[in-house]
């Protein structure tokens, strides 16, 4: 029996980097596909594996995965049904952000945001492409990382064009594995490219009038970095759905609510129209930002909506 961790997954086909980092291509054993029913990708990136050779001594196939450290899932909003685990065994997430060409929405930064906490990894914020950014973007840019850090995420400002940032981003990524996630043409290829120039990963122009990415990563994949760490690629999404949380838990993942909830009167205060209610309080005056409190809206009354449709 050989162990190794799954570095890409295409459907049917996993490779699987062994300890001594031979790659070997596996299938997978049906029953894993039972035992994981529930979600649409039973083995996932960063899980580490037993493989075996099959019977006629062809083929790898994997035969079991180890106990996962953590997991995120990224669940489309339109399908409830289906749970798509992007990768295991994460030491932090890196969300790719543009102001501008594509401007990333405060909302799915906050989404992602609530994700990795739900799952407990910590999230790194790094803005790119401030090459481009006009002086109103440079306003923005300013106003949502003076937010961000004021809740306590860190956060970066990068140029793969000017390379600014860059060494800031390779130390963050030392001794960890990373998932690179964000929009589709945020610079995600692109910036792995400029920190481990010999992988020479496919990068795309953006298109149309509202200067979109055209999905050109299409399979995550794990990376070694030769500044240090490991980064998953990954192919960029539109939105993030909110997985099962009660709508009493989603505060818990706004880290500016979290530390308000025991002073607000009820306990099962929601922070919508409650009397008493100390996130109310703080928005009013200015220590929670309406940016935020929007997006904990938007989830609240997407969960709702979920309840109705599905009681
Ligand atoms: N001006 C400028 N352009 C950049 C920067 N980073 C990336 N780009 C460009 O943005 C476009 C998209 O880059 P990609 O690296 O393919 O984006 P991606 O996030 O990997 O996109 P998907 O694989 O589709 O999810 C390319 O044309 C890059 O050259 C940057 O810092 N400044
Ligand atoms: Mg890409
Ligand atoms: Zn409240």
């Amino acid at each position: 029996m050989n162990k190794g961790r799954v570095v890409k997954a295409t459907g049917s086909w996993y490779q699987v980097k062994t300890t001594d980092s031979r790659i070997i291509p596996c299938r997978i054993k049906g029953k894993l596909r039972l035992v994981h029913r529930r979600t649409t990708n039973p083995v996932v990136i960063g899980d580490w594996v037993l493989f075996e050779q099959d019977l006629n001594g062809n083929d790898f196939v994997i035969s079991d995965i180890l106990p996962r450290n953590n997991y995120i899932i990224r669940q489309s909003s339109r399908n409830r049904t289906a749970e798509h685990i992007l990768a295991s065994n994460l030491d932090q997430v890196l969300i790719l952000v543009s102001v501008t060409q594509p401007m990333t929405p405060v909302g799915f930064i906050d989404r992602f945001l609530v994700t990795a906490g739900a799952y407990h990894i910590p999230a790194l914020i790094v803005f790119n492409k401030i090459d481009l950014y006009s002086d109103k973007d440079i306003a923005q840019l300013s106003a949502l990382t003076t937010i961000y850090q004021g809740i306590g995420y860190k956060v970066l400002h990068t140029s793969t064009a000017t390379l600014q940032g860059i060494e800031e981003v390779k130390s963050c990524l030392q001794n960890k594995l990373t998932l690179l996630s964000g929009n589709s043409g945020v610079g995600k290829s692109t910036l792995i490219n400029v920190i481990a120039p010999d992988l020479k990963l496919r990068t795309g122009a953006l298109s149309g009038f509202h200067q979109k990415g055209t999905h050109t990563t299409t399979f995550a994949e794990i990376f070694d970095l030769p500044s240090g760490g490991e980064i998953i690629d990954s192919p960029g999404i539109k939105e993030f759905g909110i997985l099962d949380f009660n709508k009493e838990e989603v505060s818990h993942y706004f880290p500016e609510m979290e530390s308000l909830l025991s002073r607000c009167r009820f306990n099962n205060c929601l922070h919508i129209n409650e009397p008493g209610c100390a996130v109310l309080a703080a928005l009013q005056n200015g220590q929670i930002a309406p940016s935020r409190y929007n997006s904990y809206l938007g989830i609240i009354n997407e969960l709702e909506t979920d309840e109705k449709i599905y009681d």
